[in-house]
């Protein structure tokens, strides 16, 4: 009885002190040029000094999983260990002609394309692996369309804990209040990732997120 007692107590602390040291995986979930990298490699920078990967205006620049471990976040006093993980922007339709316009050959279009498809399917199968995801959304843009809907449908089926970024609140056509319409059940934080504004209250709300796991 009393060996017991002991045993669980040790159990319990053990148990407890493994959990703070443990990765959180970390996934930026989210349509293309929504401003994933861009929000991932400020945190990178911020604590490791180095950044996750490359960020452009023409959609689907990252075409394949991205990870850096180790990433000790130091905020207020409190710190927790997560495993960064940057997917490719999801989407319905991936079209080369989208990237003619942007002055791209034919030829790295088709390619492009293609890297982007292939870069959906690994988005996708990685969400399994999460336990907690960032969806970034821009804000100038219409929050209700399939793509979201069904990345958010993806993590409650999967009982992921999730947080909505609201990017892009440095332009004039951002509204914060249609994403929080689209999806009242979440909490969600207005961010620039470019100009590095209200980054404190991301990383408050990614603390509490990254609590629930
Ligand atoms: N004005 C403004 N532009 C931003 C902000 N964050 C990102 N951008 C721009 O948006 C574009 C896309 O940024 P990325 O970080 O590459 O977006 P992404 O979601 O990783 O895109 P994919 O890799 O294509 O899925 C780039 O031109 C960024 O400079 C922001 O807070 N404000
Ligand atoms: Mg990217």
């Amino acid at each position: 009885m009393v060996m017991g007692f002991f045993k669980n107590f040790f159990k319990s602390i053990f148990s407890g002190f493994f959990k703070d040291k443990k990765e959180i995986k970390l996934g930026f979930y989210g349509p293309p040029n929504a401003g994933k990298t861009s929000l991932a490699n400020r945190i990178c920078k911020d604590f490791t000094g180095e950044e996750i990967g490359s960020v452009s205006k023409i959609p689907h620049e990252t075409r394949s999983v991205q990870f850096k471990e180790k990433v000790e976040i130091d905020f207020k006093g409190k710190k927790m260990i997560f495993k960064m993980v940057d997917t490719p922007g999801i989407a319905t339709r991936i079209d080369y002609e989208d990237f003619l316009k942007f002055k791209m050959k034919k030829k790295d279009s088709k390619k492009r394309a293609k890297e982007a498809t292939q870069g959906v399917v690994d988005a996708i199968k990685w969400l399994d692996d999460m336990d907690v995801v960032v969806v970034v959304l821009d804000s100038t843009e219409n929050p209700y369309n399939q793509v979201n809907i069904t990345i958010i449908g993806n993590l409650v089926a999967r009982k992921i804990p999730v947080l909505i970024v609201a990017n892009k609140i440095d332009l004039k056509k951002s509204d914060i209040k249609k994403i929080e319409a689209a999806f009242p059940e979440y909490e969600t934080i207005g961010i620039s990732a470019k100009y590095g504004k209200n980054l404190e209250d991301f990383y408050e709300a990614v603390f509490r997120t990254a609590k629930k796991v």
